[in-house]
């Protein structure tokens, strides 16, 4: 490849996050650099070559001006193209972002439960794509609202494509699939006036889910931590339905799936989410992107928790009901391998737009229980991608398997293959598409007896509602609670019905006093005199997002800001650069202007600072994970008398970051920005303050420190 070659292109035939897959897209990529053996630089889709793709044919007088003609086929063809560029989108989860990566499992402990090479075979390094949404808002919608997240994995295995089609958490609002139509209309905008975008906070959601007590547990999800995530790398993902897994000897399991983040899960505080939502609508867009790219693939480890088939009742819930999680120490979590996200698109619309999921695409050794919500979704995912994408989507780049599509299934518009021979169904004289038998690694149905009466009914142990609710509440941190009281206390200010906030403020009582009376007090609501129910105080760790912590604090791929002005120490500058880029964060320079800085003692001149990437109202304290202000006396002066400046200090400081200083910079943060709580030595270059609130100050002490103790406080938000 020669080095004129375009990065997009020079990355897809590039080594880099290079896979089977990866492989085949390539068959379908278009290489601008490579001029076509006809000499010809612009074509119609018919590929004649273009003279004019600026001016629509005229007639004119010779002033060049006169009525267009219909006749110009280029400049139809351009326009025709063009008023047909929107396909429907999706119905739910309508905004994503995507990347290519790989998956494999350490080793074959898993063939106890399944005969999936994917799951067993530890040689095998099984390309994936994933793509993350958020649920309500429309394709243009903001990325940092408070929503589920999607979280779809496609794994191209050798034995066809498998999809485990989740969500960053495990559990859904609804039991039974018939119920989803009713529960995407009132989540989505309302009818009559289309609104709210992006947010669930109006009447028609809380109408829903107060009259629908299944939803109960997962509101207090969706309004925990987990509804505001950092990054789509910082999230859990959960297959959330019940599959199960077959193994050799026939014997079936119940299966639930689970990715962990490697760097733990984060969440923004419900303030920078909102001001984000201004600030960068694209920020976990561009934050999987940009950690890629700078060398910070995002890792989740993936784990199964398995109940054989014959303890399925054993517990007081149902393991087939969606709205439920599987305690892990009923069931504990076995981790059986890691799935790594290394590549972004090269081109959105072909990749991440036209990737189709469907939960029914399972792979031999894998398969369905009869959780109601799953086995709905096995029809619906199937039939949204023929109204979205048309019957031949499966023959999409982004979508078609890297093994062999062998059958007899035809035709429907825009068919692509090309299937040679006469020869178009089973059985025939020739013996072609002939089925493969179960030994030979053939799919097939685990054997399932079924008898009983057919009814419209739900299970037993489907009624109850409210015990899980509880738990997951009283699992939460002390300031976890808080937030999830101030986010359902947001979401029911917004609905303008009484009916509905009295509904709902009633309901929270069942799970708990102090939060329901909380809760009612904020939105005007019922206050309870006294419990509806019992707290029965029980609580599991794992379901607090805290638990995920990794094991070494890490600061790898957080973006860390230098606010800086004209004066400051520039040594030093360049050691906590160096220290940062060794830990493996991301630096920023936030600076007066966009262009040079200048340090101490240095003249004003072209070159002869350090470039700012951003100035101060160009990037806001909430695009950043932590911040530094290094010393230099002019330097701390001007940003005092600067109000932008002690703003960014006082809103990060408001949202709990990690704040880091030196010298000169520590007396800004003392005399100018005041910080309410933190107290400081006498001496401007005091030793090292650490409040509860985050703040890190240091006075004079070796600069690539501070990066170390940012770790510490970084990780802990
Ligand atoms: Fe769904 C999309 C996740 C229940 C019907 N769903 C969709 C996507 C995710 C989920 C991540 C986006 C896939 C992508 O990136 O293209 N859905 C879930 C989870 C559920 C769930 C975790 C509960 C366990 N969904 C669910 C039900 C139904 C659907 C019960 C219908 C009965 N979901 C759809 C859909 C979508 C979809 C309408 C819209 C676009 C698409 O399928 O491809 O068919």
């Amino acid at each position: 490849m020669s080095e004129s070659i375009p990065g997009a292109v020079k990355k897809a035939f590039g080594v880099a996050g290079s896979s089977s897959k990866i492989e085949d897209l390539q068959r379908n990529y278009v290489d601008p650099s490579s001029v076509p053996k006809n000499g010809y630089t612009l074509t119609t889709d018919h590929g004649v070559p273009v003279s004019d793709t600026d001016n629509w044919l005229k007639v004119t007088d010779g002033t060049g001006t006169g009525p267009s003609l219909l006749e110009d086929q280029i400049a139809r063809e351009k326009i025709h193209r063009f008023d047909h560029e929107r396909i429907p989108e999706r119905v739910v989860h309508a905004r994503g972002a995507g990347a290519h990566g790989y998956f494999k499992v350490y080793d074959n402990s898993a063939a106890k439960y399944t005969s999936a090479g994917v799951l067993t075979d530890s040689s095998r390094t099984t390309p994936v794509f994933v793509r993350f949404s958020t649920v309500q808002g429309s394709r243009g919608s903001a990325d940092t609202v408070r929503d589920v997240r999607g979280f779809a994995v496609k794994f191209y295995t050798p034995e066809g494509n498998w999809d485990i089609v989740g969500n960053d958490i495990p559990i859904f609002f609804i039991q039974d699939a018939m119920k989803f139509p009713d529960f995407v209309h009132a989540v989505k905008p309302e009818p009559h006036n289309e609104v709210p975008q992006g947010q669930s906070a109006h009447n028609n959601f809380w109408d829903f889910v107060g009259l629908q007590p299944e939803s109960a547990h997962m509101i207090m999800w969706v309004m925990s931590d987990r509804g505001i995530p950092r990054s789509f790398r910082m999230m859990q993902g959960f297959g959330v339905n019940t599959y199960t897994l077959l193994n050799q000897k026939g014997e079936r399991h119940l299966v639930k799936f689970h990715w962990i983040p490697e760097l733990g899960v984060h969440s923004l505080t419900w303030d920078e989410a909102l001001k984000i939502c201004g600030q960068d609508p694209d920020f976990h867009r561009k934050d999987l992107a940009e950690a890629i790219e700078n060398g910070a693939p995002a890792k989740w480890s993936f784990g199964i928790q398995v109940i054989p088939e014959s303890q399925e009742h054993n517990f007081d819930f149902d393991p087939l009901d969606a709205t439920k999680v599987w305690p892990e120490e009923l069931v504990p979590l076995q981790i059986i391998g890691e799935m790594v996200l290394d590549r972004v698109v090269d081109e959105y619309f072909p990749e991440v737009e036209q990737v189709a999921f469907c939960t029914s695409h399972v792979v031999p050794g894998v398969g369905f229980s009869d959780d109601p919500l799953l086995q709905g979704r096995n029809f619906s995912y199937f039939d949204t991608q023929i109204s979205r994408l048309g019957i031949n989507w499966e023959e999409l780049p982004i979508n078609r398997p890297v093994c062999p599509v062998l059958n007899t299934q035809r035709d429907g518009k825009s068919r692509h293959k090309i299937t040679p021979g006469e020869i178009n169904y089973w059985p025939n004289r020739k013996g072609v598409f002939k089925p493969v038998p179960k030994e030979a690694g053939g799919y097939y149905e685990y054997p399932q007896k079924v008898q009983g009466i057919k009814q419209r009914v739900r299970g037993a142990k489907f009624q109850e509602h409210f015990n899980q609710a509880q738990l997951f509440y009283n699992s939460l941190q002390p300031y976890e609670k808080l937030h999830l009281i101030s986010a359902i206390s947001f979401e029911l200010s917004h609905v303008e019905d009484p009916i509905v906030f009295q509904t709902y403020t009633k309901l929270l009582n069942n799970i708990d006093f102090d939060l329901a009376k909380k809760v009612a007090t904020n939105v005007g609501g019922v206050i309870p005199d006294k419990p509806a129910r019992q707290n029965l105080g029980k609580s599991t760790p794992t379901l607090s997002q805290t638990y995920y912590a990794p094991k070494e604090p890490t600061i790898k791929s957080r973006r860390i800001a230098i606010l800086l002005a004209d004066g400051f120490n520039l040594l030093e500058v360049q050691a906590l650069r160096a220290a940062l880029k060794s830990l493996g964060a991301t630096s920023w320079v936030i600076g007066p202007r966009r262009g040079d800085v200048y340090p101490a003692g240095q003249d004003v001149g072209v070159g002869k600072g350090l470039f700012a990437d951003h100035h101060y109202e160009g990037q806001r304290s909430t695009m950043f994970d932590a911040f530094i202000i290094p010393s230099g006396a002019a330097h701390a002066q001007k940003l005092a008398e600067n109000g932008r400046t002690i703003h960014w200090v006082r809103e990060a400081f408001g949202h709990c970051k990690p704040i880091g200083a030196i010298g000169e910079g520590v007396a800004f943060l003392r005399d100018a920005v005041m910080l309410p709580g933190v107290k400081f030595a006498s001496s401007a270059h005091s030793s090292e303050v650490t409040s509860s609130y985050g703040v890190v100050t240091v006075g004079q002490v070796d600069p690539s420190s501070i990066p170390k103790k940012l770790v510490k406080i970084v990780q802990a938000d």
